[in-house]
Parts: structure tokens; sequence; C-alpha cells
């Protein structure tokens, strides 16, 4: 099914009238975006429906991604590339009286996410339905995302996201697939005909209703769904109560299961033991179990070949009592025995981890579960109990026994089920897996080494380069002779031939420099920021993590000022600092690093010694559609995470696709980087992941300090003040721990910036790396990192 242009518009005009009652005249730009939504979302609908029919004909093992957090951004341009009917849908756009582009910008970006996991899903989702791959996501239809930022006197303050009210357009409510939840209530056994029968009484209901997202793959009619659980009370007031006058209390359940799905919990990588938080989390794995299995029964009439025919992936712990819950299930509902569903959990269940951050680690209260979850605790303590005996049994050594324990001191340890009942466990770079197996998890490696695995991060290159990059893409296309690299991203490689060719390296450069003329008028309407485009764009956007050090990019800034303010002829190649954060709202040094950076920007902005040539600018409200105008215009990527603290790192990989290049430590994905670069072609700085770890354990940044000048005179200027306000409490911070090691990395940092601002002066040399970043990011597709899963971990086929 294909539209042309007029097919398009009567679409639309149909989806107008027949939704909002009204003429493309009298239509808003919200209902149109919405009529065009609703026109993709009919196509993919069609296609889902054939995509399903032929998954239970061929019978194929079907994989389950199950994430409490989908950043997906917008999708009608996606949808519309991947159907391949951007061009109708613009011209159609065009014909009924809208400007196409401000129809692709009032969609509101779904902010089900927080950053680095949650985008990653996206991600798999794409590349899982374009190599054809029998999926489902799974998360919660939260009705606001997360929070939009806003700057106010420096200081950040967060505003409700409220992206359903024209972002339901996608979703698809599926109240006849709703599932029950229960929470609270009494366990109770009794002999039934031999059988020990369980018995959950008194709980309490959750409705769990199924929202639809169609996800479309590239290049093929293959179509998966994201699955989104709204909650609803099964009863919408207690009348009982509401007889006896008690009107407040007799809304007060509903008011309950409505706020499981009220919101996304803002904060990354750390774990916060809130009891909302564990319900959303059971939440969802429980309904999405029972509508697993349910349609597995349905197809196979018995659970007994689950294993054979699906694979549950969760995302980090955070859906990790889909082992309890799927033993449940199969032990109470089915009639199975402990053993039989034990076999089949740890054959279909593999896990991911994201971190090693400790404060990242979910260890919830046992207490919590005992309330909340009596049946599923009752099953949480077999696992643990027979867990241990196995450990015991293979080390005779109480300390590992300790360190292995699912349930230890009054808490349940999520990484560690997931590592007893799950059949692999992988880390998300070639570093943070090894990390994994010799350190973090080291004993249950030891006693099963083949679980452990890596699968390196990918991301969507068809979204983060050839979409939102379309002036490199062309040139990408001319130079390979075709658009083959959409579907083999390894073909990118052949860029390298061009290395030497001075037309192809002016070409790469007009690009960035018209991509960052782009968005320095996008970012003037957007925030009225003056942009110099002639300077150098180095860009820091992620989550405000003091482990993701944007203060020692700070520190460096200020080390310039300095140098400037000393010597105001200085030689300098103009510079802008782009910085985009989100803090979680109770983390008060991010918010204080980020009311930092904007004093910085304010005190930078009013000196006239810098203007033209030092410009610092944090960016409002960092989201994945500020992203994809941002990196196609950014020249430096830093990636500057204390080794061996950042998992992986996907941004790295966004700028790297774009010709942007990196400063950065060997952390994360830029060790693969590395590999494919050499140190020829990135600006590599500082402790390496051991020497860091290493040093940790006698670090005196105090030290430090005295020792160096110019360091410490960066760091007087935090406790005088910046723009006026004292810092102090950042200087402490970094004088008493500096838990990060930023005055330990600061003279390499310096350094490395130095050699890279030195190579961005000879611009034959810059751009033939931009072209080797952009040629060797091949192995940072999604697809590949999509593919490698399939093989290693799901057992499952792919288009090749
Ligand atoms: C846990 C419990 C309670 C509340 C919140 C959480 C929580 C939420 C989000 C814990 C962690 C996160 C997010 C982690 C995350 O984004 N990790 C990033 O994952 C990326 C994809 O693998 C990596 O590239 C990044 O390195 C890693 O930081």
């Amino acid at each position: 099914m294909t539209y042309n242009t007029q097919q398009m518009k009567d679409a639309i005009v149909a989806k107008l009238r027949l939704n909002y009652g009204c003429t493309q005249q009298q239509a808003s730009d919200g209902e149109m975006m919405k009529a065009c939504a609703m026109v993709l979302r009919d196509i993919m609908a069609e296609h889902g429906v054939q995509s399903r029919e032929k998954a239970a004909r061929e019978g194929k093992r079907k994989v389950h991604y199950l994430s409490l957090e989908f950043l997906m951004g917008r999708s009608l341009m996606k949808n519309a590339y991947n159907l391949g009917v951007i061009e109708p849908l613009k011209e159609a756009i065009q014909e009924l009286g809208f400007r196409p582009a401000d129809i692709f910008d009032i969609e509101p970006d779904a902010g089900l996410g927080n950053g680095g996991l949650g985008r990653l899903a996206a991600c798999y989702l794409d590349s899982l339905t374009t190599l054809e791959i029998p999926a489902s996501g799974y998360s919660i239809c939260y009705e606001l995302g997360i929070f939009r930022q806003r700057i106010v006197d420096g200081q950040q303050v967060e505003l409700p996201d409220d992206w359903k009210s024209l972002g339901d357009a996608w979703l698809m409510p599926k109240p006849q697939e709703a599932e029950e939840v229960h929470f609270g209530g009494t366990v109770r056994t009794r002999w039934d005909n031999g059988h020990l029968m369980v018995v959950h009484e008194d709980y309490q209901t959750v409705l769990a209703i199924p929202c639809d997202m169609a996800i479309a793959g590239f290049h093929t009619d293959h179509v998966n769904t994201l699955r989104l659980w709204d909650a609803k009370s099964p009863k919408p007031i207690d009348m009982q109560l509401f007889r006896q006058g008690e009107y407040l209390k007799a809304g007060e359940e509903r008011a309950m299961a409505d706020v499981i799905s009220k919101i996304l919990y803002p904060e990354d990588n750390h774990y916060e033991g809130k009891s909302l938080r564990l319900k959303q989390q059971y939440f969802f794995v429980s309904a999405t179990v029972q509508s697993i299995t349910r349609q597995h029964i349905e197809v196979y009439g018995t659970l007994t070949n689950f294993h054979e025919k699906n694979v549950i992936q969760i995302n980090d712990t955070h859906p990790a009592l889909v082992i309890p819950e799927l033993m449940r299930i199969l032990v109470d509902d089915a009639g199975l025995s402990w053993d039989e569903a034990w076999h089949i959990t740890t054959h279909c269940v593999a896990y991911t981890n994201h971190t090693v951050l400790a404060e990242a680690l979910e260890c919830w209260p046992q207490r919590l579960f005992e309330q909340l979850l009596p049946r599923v605790w009752q099953i949480l303590q077999e696992i643990a109990h027979r867990w241990q005996a196995r450990v015991e049994e293979t080390f005779h050594d109480p300390a590992k026994t300790a360190k292995m324990a699912i349930i230890w001191d009054g808490g349940v340890r999520m990484a560690n089920l997931c590592i007893a009942g799950g059949m692999a466990v992988n880390g998300v770079s070639a570093l943070h897996s090894d990390i994994l197996r010799h350190d973090v998890f080291r004993d249950a490696c030891a006693m099963e080494p083949e679980k452990f695995k890596n699968v390196t991060n990918g991301v969507d290159h068809r979204r983060w380069l050839s979409q939102i990059n379309p002036g490199l893409h062309g040139l990408i296309c001319d130079l390979t002779g075709s658009d083959g690299y959409l579907t083999e991203p390894l073909q990118l490689r052949r860029l390298d031939d061009f290395a030497d060719d001075s037309a192809v390296l002016q070409q790469l450069s007009a690009i960035k420099q018209s991509n960052k003329r782009t968005f320095a008028e996008w970012a003037r309407r957007q925030q009225g920021v003056k942009l110099n485009p002639h300077a150098i764009f180095d860009v820091q956007v992620k989550r405000l993590h003091e482990y993701k050090r944007q203060l020692l990019n700070v520190l460096h800034i200020i080390y310039l000022y300095q140098q400037l303010q000393d010597d105001p002829d200085m030689d300098m190649v103009p510079h802008t600092f782009l910085f985009g954060a989100k803090a979680a709202p109770g983390y008060a040094v991010a918010k204080r690093i980020i009311q930092l950076i904007n004093s910085l920007a304010c005190q930078i902005a009013r000196d006239p010694v810098c203007r033209d040539r030092l410009q610092v600018v944090f960016m409002e409200n960092y989201c994945v559609s500020m992203a994809e105008m941002l990196i196609p215009a950014s020249e430096v990527s830093q990636q500057i995470s204390t080794a061996g603290k950042e998992a992986s790192g996907t941004g790295n990989m966004k700028f790297m696709m774009n010709g942007a290049l990196t400063v950065g430590t060997l952390d994360g994905a830029n060790v693969e980087m590395h590999q494919v670069l050499g140190d020829e072609n990135m600006f590599l700085f500082g402790l390496h992941a051991d020497e860091a770890a290493r040093l940790q354990r006698t670090y005196n940044p105090r030290l430090l300090y005295e020792r160096d000048p110019m360091l410490r005179r960066v760091l007087e200027m935090l406790k005088t003040g910046v723009n006026g306000v004292s810092y102090e409490d950042i200087y402490q911070r970094l004088l008493q721990e500096d838990t990060y090691l930023l005055l330990a990395d600061f003279p390499a940092y310096c350094a490395a910036e130095q050699r890279m601002v030195q190579t961005y002066g000879q611009s034959d040399v810059w751009n033939r790396m931009s072209l080797h970043n952009i040629a060797r990011s091949g192995i940072f597709a999604a697809d590949r990192a999509v593919a490698e899963y399939a093989e290693q971990i799901w057992h499952v086929p792919y288009k090749k």
C-alpha cells in the first residue's frame, strides 16, 4: 500500500472531517499533525495485522523488550521516512495550505525516558522491525514524560510535560486486551486434590489498559508494536463508601490506581526506594507477562514450550520482577512444578546492565514487597533460598554468599535476581562488560562464565544521520554511488577512499557550515541567543551527572577566560561552548552545576574582551528533537566521563556519525571508537579505567590544588564568584572529595583541548579526520547491535 500525493491529501482531509469535524481551512496545525499521524497509523495498522498473522504462521520465537523507558521523540517524520511516503506527505501538507516544517515541528516529543537507556530502547525498536524480527516493546503510558526544563535566573525549573494532548495520535487503546494487576492482600494455601493451591485474597485490583503504538521498519512491510500500559481503577467509585457519605474516601482507590501511570521518575542513574516506583514496575511487568503468556496459550495451548517461542529482554533491572511474576503464572496459574517453571524462566529471560554506579543499583526494602506483593515475595524468597544454596555449594565462602545473595539485610537486590534467573547478562560496551565480569559481578561470572556477554550499544543511524543531516546523506550517496549504507552501515567505510580528495573535504566542510547556520538560526528563534557561526561548536549535551564531568568542561572554560583576561590581544580561534542537560529535580549538586554554567555564560557574554572569541551557551530543555538539530551542527563532541563510569554512551556515536571530533576519555564505547579511529582521529586524554580505580583509593585533590598554580587560580574563581554568585560549595567539594577525579585529569584535558583547537586551524586535517569519523561509524549502527543480540542472546533469525 503506497500513497501518492492525491491519495494522501484525500486521506488527511477525511481524517480531519471525521475526527475533528473540520475542513482543512479550519484545521489548526495541531489538528493537521494529528490527522497526518492517523493516516500513517492506518497504513501501519494494516501492515501490523499481516505481520502478526505471518509470525503466528511461521511459529518463530518472539522478542519482548521490556523497559521502564522508551524515549521515542517525534514519530511523524520517522514513520513517513520508514514507510517511504515523505514526499507525498510533504506535498499533501503543502497543497492543503500548511507549511510542512510547521506541522513536523508541532509534534511533541514522546519523552517517556530520561536519557541513554530510554533512547537506546527506541533505537532498538527501529532496528528490530527493520531486521524483521517479530518483537514488541512494553512500557508504561506515562501521562507526563520527562519534565520540560526552563532556566529562570540561571536555575533549572521543572514544568510538566503534557505530551499526550497532541502525541496521543499514535496510540491505539485496546481496552478489550486489558489485564488485571493485584496489589496487597493476603496469601493463603490450601490442599486441593493432593495439590497445594495458593489463594491470594483481599487484594486491590488495578486495570492495565494497553495503548499500542505501531513501529514501522525501514524498507519492509514488517510492523512491530510498542505496548504502553495505562493504569485505571476497575471501579469508578466505591459505592459502599459513597452510600455512607464518605465521598472523598469513595474515590481514593481510583486515585491510587490512576497515579501509577501518572509520571516518569526523572532520576537517571540513581535508585530511590519509593513505593510508587515499585508499584509502577510490578504493574507494567505483571500486565506484560500476563499478556505474553495469554497470547502464547492462544497459539500453542500450553506454556510448557514458552521459552522456545519467547524471549524477554529486560532493560536494566527495572523490569526484574518478570522473573518471579513468570514463575507465579507458571506455578500458580498453569500448575507447573517449580523445577519446570524455573527451567522455562531461566531459558527465556535476559538482562542488560547499563550502569556500574553503586547508587544506581536497585535494592528494594523487603517490607515493601511484604505489603505490596505478598505472593511475589514468597516466590522471591524461594528463588533466593535455592540460589544461596547453590552459591554455598560452589564456593563454601560466607563472604561470597553475602555478596551474591538476592535477599540480604532486609533488602532485595535486583541485579543478583537477574543474574540468578536470567539466561544471559550483558554489558553495553567492551570496557563495561569487562568491568562487570571482573569486578561488579566477579563471583557470579566465575560460577557461570558463559552467561556473561557484551553487546556494544548502537544508534538508529537512519534517524541520527540520514534523516537529521540530509546534506551529509546526499554527499554519502554521491560518493558511495548509492544509499546502500542505509541498510548496510559498514558501507560508510568507503568514504575513507576520499580522504585526500580536497573537493570532497571542502563539501564536507560546507555541509557542516550550513548546518551550523541552520542551528544558529533555530537557537535564536528558540531562546534568543546569537551564536557566532564562525566559532568552533564545542558541545556537551547529556544528562547532568557528576561522573559525566560537565564541571571539568567548565573548569577549562574558566581557564581560557582567565588567559583572555591576562592577554586581551591573545590570538584565539573563536570558540563557542554549548551545553544542554537536565538535572534530576532532587540532585542538588547537579542543579548547582547548571547554575554555574549559566553564571559563566552570563559573565563571558558581558565581557567585551570575549566578544566573538569566547562564548558559552546553555541550551534550555535538551531533548530528542533538540539533539536532532544540534548534533549535525556540532564540531566537537565532549565525552569526558571518569574512565570506568560511563557504561557506553550513545551520544558519542551520534556525534561521530555526523562528523564531529571527540574530545574524550577511554571510557564506555569511546574505547571501541578509538579502536577504529586510532589516536590520530580523536583527542583522547586522561586516566584509564584501571588507573582511575587505583588512584581513587589514595586520592588527595588538595595536593594537586596546592601544586598547580593554574588550577588553583581556576578554582579560586569558583570561590570568589562567577557573575556575582559564589560557588564555594562546588570549590569545597572539589578540594575535599573530587570523587570523579576532575583535578587529576584537568591538565591533560586542557592539553587535549589545545590539540583540538590547533587542529581546527588546519582545516584540511580537520576535515579529513571528520571524514574518517563518519566512515568508521558504521559499527555503531543499532542494526549491528540488534543483530548481535539476535545471534548471541536471543537465538532468533533476522533479515540479512
Ligand atoms: C532506578 C530505580 C528507581 C528510579 C530510577 C531508576 C533509574 C532510571 C534510569 C536508574 C537508571 C536509569 C538510567 C540509566 C541510563 O540511562 N544508563 C545509560 O544507559 C545507556 C544505554 O546503555 C548508556 O549508554 C549510558 O552509558 C548509561 O549511563
